[in-house]
């Protein structure tokens, strides 16, 4: 697609700082990084987000993900990871082409991933359920 920066990244038409490639998914390392190694998977493809994805490519995009873990592991002895995606325009997504973020966690770092925490929503969690029916 053009104007996405994703897009230009998977095609090469930009260089990506390439970490694993498959055939239909790219990882490259984040421009903007949480950590050491913060790395995004994505699908060739242009897919906005989780919203519009056919299950087939996340299948792919999750084969890639499990790759660059194995291989940070291996290569780096990395034991902890935070894997997320943000979808959609009231999440954190900035870039609209799916990506996933595979996030290494280290002992002791300072990064805070549950800032917010609402458990007064257990005791709504019957009619939360019933509305899924
Ligand atoms: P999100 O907020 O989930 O949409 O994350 C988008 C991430 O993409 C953010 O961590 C920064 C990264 N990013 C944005 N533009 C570029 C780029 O041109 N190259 C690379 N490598 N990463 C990018």
């Amino acid at each position: 697609m053009e104007n996405c920066i994703f897009c230009a990244l998977a095609e090469k038409r930009l260089k990506p700082w390439l970490v694993l490639e498959s055939d239909n998914c790219l990882a490259f390392l984040d421009s903007n990084p949480v950590a050491p190694y913060h790395t995004l998977v994505i699908p060739k493809a242009h897919f906005d987000n989780m919203l519009d994805v056919p299950v087939p490519v996340l299948q792919d995009v999750t084969e890639l993900i499990h790759q660059v873990c194995q291989l940070y592991t291996q290569k780096l002895g990395i034991d902890s990871y935070q894997i997320f995606n943000n979808s959609g325009p009231h999440s954190a997504q900035t870039v609209n082409h799916l990506h996933f973020h595979i996030l290494p966690r280290f002992e002791g770092d300072a990064i805070k991933f549950y800032a917010t925490r609402m458990p007064e929503l257990v005791k709504q969690y019957p009619e939360m359920l019933d509305k899924l029916k």
